[in-house]
């Protein structure tokens, strides 16, 4: 039972010890490989339900298995390693939550829940959370959708980000904590696969190009979203982290945005580079979960605010992408 803050523990602090929860995601695996060469890669501790597919993927540094709906077991973590730094990214996606509300709401809810209140508890300095598009809905203005504008999230992930984004606001407001967000777009990496996302078939069609296969887009060709490639959402997840605190001035989350494409456009994309390419089209339920989000992000916040700025488009990333799939697979 998720329970408020008890009085802050007295802590004496070893600097530089980080706690990324979900370390098994797709977002997860880069996140910590990432902190990892930045910081001393034993002080980065990955943790996540159970131990990533690929032993190799975090064997840089330490590891714990952690369910954070596990109040005691978090507890036990963040006492052991006084992390100055918390990422939590554990969370059900959009599609994956919408065939399981109940347990997609007590994940993403409680788990956020447990990290702040433990964080309050044990004056964690920096809290990370990320938050997605996915905050918005049908009725909110589809292109450039601006930072503060009309939020009806109408699936479950959308709900549970959103509701989320109104608890860090309110644990910075309410005890001082150092929580910080991104609104991600669909991020697309070749380090690492996604899981459960409407957006994944950005990620799945350029395997699917290297592999020599046609691909079969879940869906419709003109159905433009707002994606980023995952070098872009590392640098801007470690540029918020690292912007000074009162540079930060949205304590929600803030819009991130890179680039914009649909499906036919990455097609195109692939094809320039892989002739032959064949892409065809069979929507299914996670066309209207795609139909409910923005087609572009304005992100003028995150720009003014922490000097925001991304570095790839289409074309860069497809090339990047390409270049690594085919890179052989080192035994
Ligand atoms: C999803 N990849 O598809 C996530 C993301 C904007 C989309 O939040 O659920």
């Amino acid at each position: 039972m998720t329970t408020s803050p008890s009085e802050p523990t007295t802590t004496s602090r070893t600097p530089g010890n980080v706690l990324v929860i979900g370390a098994c995601g797709q977002l997860g695996l880069e996140l910590t490989a990432a902190l990892r060469q930045r910081y001393a890669p034993e002080a980065v501790v990955a943790a996540d339900v159970r131990p990533p597919k690929d032993p190799a993927a975090l064997a840089g540094g330490p590891f714990e298995l952690l369910d954070v709906l596990d109040q005691p077991r978090l507890e036990a973590l963040v006492a052991q390693y006084q992390p100055v730094q918390i990422y939590h990214l554990a969370a059900l996606l959009s599609a994956t939550a919408e065939k399981d509300p109940m347990f997609a709401w007590k994940l993403n809810m409680d788990g956020l829940l447990n990290v702040l209140n433990l964080a309050v508890q044990y004056r964690v300095p920096q809290v990370y959370w990320p938050s997605s598009i996915a905050v918005f809905g049908p009725d909110t203005p589809r292109e450039h959708t601006p930072q503060t504008t009309i939020m009806n999230p109408n699936t479950v992930y959308g709900i549970s980000k959103l509701a989320g984004e109104q608890w860090c606001e309110w644990y910075h407001r309410h005890y001082g904590l150092d929580v910080r967000s991104l609104r991600y777009p669909g991020l697309i990496g070749y380090k690492s696969l996604p899981g459960g996302g409407t957006t994944d078939y950005a990620v799945d069609i350029y395997h699917k190009a290297v592999a020599g296969e046609d691909f079969e887009c879940f869906l419709k060709a003109d159905t433009y979203l707002p994606m980023m490639y995952m070098p872009d959402a590392l640098k801007a997840t470690l540029d918020l982290m690292h912007a000074p605190a009162d540079s930060i001035k949205v304590r929600t989350s803030y819009n991130l945005g890179a680039m914009s494409f649909s499906p036919a456009e990455i097609t195109t994309a692939i094809q320039q580079e892989t002739p032959g390419f064949q892409v065809s089209y069979a929507p299914d339920q996670r066309q209207a979960i795609a139909d409910s989000w923005p087609a572009s992000i304005d992100d003028t916040a995150a720009r003014q605010d922490w000097g925001w700025a991304p570095e790839f488009d289409l074309e860069k990333m497809t090339r990047d992408m390409l270049v690594h799939l085919r890179e052989p697979v080192v035994a």
